[in-house]
């Protein structure tokens, strides 16, 4: 059966699919926990490294700790690091250089801020990213991350599967495809300002079935703090099993459309980066091989895995598609 590793409760245990599916409600009461924990973290700036470290003094602490040192992922890797995930980015909005994303998205606005979904739905709706929060049960993922560029990390999502948000707009039957976007603006984004190469805002797709897979999310935090700007903040795309281009930032808005989106990568080099984008260690980059990955933190290279190693879980959704020419 699928496995996902989830938070622990109480040990590192590997959990089964039917397990942290049943879990939610659990984790709405964990979250209510959280809050208090952040509000701390934002007191006392020891704290910070709680997320990192899994040490807390602290009387806070909620009894459901979240992703902490010594979790790994379900195939038994640990976790990159609160320090790696924030800041080692890919974020063309703000740089292309991926150690300069964080210092140049700092202090981003973030709130308030809407979700526009709509297209074709029956119930097409704006949405307050707080409100999307209380809506929905927010859960932790850990997942690994694959960029297209063959480096890797292990990250501890919190967000929502994306099929709770489809079961309230609820798409119409033509409805084919989810186009997302993210935010356009180029005054507070240097990379839209100055980079015309890339048709801004940055737009991604997906299936409407490859959206209702169990593992396809909406994120809103990691290590079980809200996202900052250099993630996507506040809420983005998370789809382990594709390449973490697809994984778009800073969502502003989600249609329902009958054609298939077109990408910004796919407008900007469509032979290097297709619709598909699903992690295949057997179709080659055209500039380079897609065999290995390097994990951020990691000497060497390790074995990239079919669908980043979600196979299991994912497989059926590309039965008789030829994944050579669907890249
Ligand atoms: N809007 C937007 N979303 C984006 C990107 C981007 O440049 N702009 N980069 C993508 C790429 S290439 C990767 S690998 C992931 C990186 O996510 P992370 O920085 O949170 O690890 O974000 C994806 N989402
Ligand atoms: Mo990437």
């Amino acid at each position: 059966m699928a496995r996902i590793q989830i938070p622990k409760i109480p040990s590192s245990e590997i959990t089964p699919e039917h397990v942290y599916l049943n879990r939610r409600s659990l984790m709405k009461g964990a979250g209510l926990a959280l809050g208090a924990a952040a509000l701390a973290a934002c007191r006392m700036p020891e704290m910070e490294e709680v997320a990192g470290s899994g040490e807390t003094e602290s009387a806070d602490q909620p009894e459901t700790t979240l992703a902490e040192a010594g979790t790994t992922d379900e195939l038994g890797d640990p976790l990159n690091t609160f320090d790696q995930i924030t800041n080692y980015n890919n974020y063309y909005e703000f740089s292309t250089d991926k150690q300069a994303v964080a210092r140049l998205a700092e202090g981003y606005p973030t709130s308030p801020w809407t979700v526009e979904v709509g297209g074709l739905v029956n119930n097409p709706g704006t949405y307050d990213v707080d409100d999307l929060r209380k809506m929905f049960d927010i859960e932790e993922r850990i997942y690994r991350l694959r960029c297209v560029e063959a480096w890797s990390m292990v990250i501890p999502w919190m967000g929502f599967p994306i099929s709770d948000l489809l079961a309230v707009v609820e798409p119409k039957s033509e409805a084919q495809y989810l186009r997302f976007e993210t935010i356009l603006d180029p005054e507070g984004m240097p990379g839209q300002r100055n980079s015309s190469f890339y048709e801004w805002p940055y737009v991604e797709g997906l299936r409407v079935d490859e959206a209702m897979n169990p593992l396809a999310i909406l994120g809103t935090g990691l290590y079980g703090k809200d996202l900052l700007p250099q993630n996507g903040a506040p809420i983005r795309l998370v789809v382990p099993w594709k390449y973490g281009f697809k994984s778009i930032k800073s969502i502003v808005k989600i249609e329902l459309v009958t054609e298939q989106p077109t990408s910004l990568w796919m407008a900007a080099a469509g032979h290097e980066y297709g619709f598909y984008a699903n992690v295949n260690p057997t179709v080659n980059h055209p500039r380079w091989s897609q065999a290995t990955e390097r994990r951020i933190g990691e000497r060497g290279r390790r074995e990239t895995l079919m669908f980043n190693g979600y196979e299991e879980q994912v497989a059926y959704l590309y039965e008789g598609l030829d994944l050579v020419v669907n890249y």
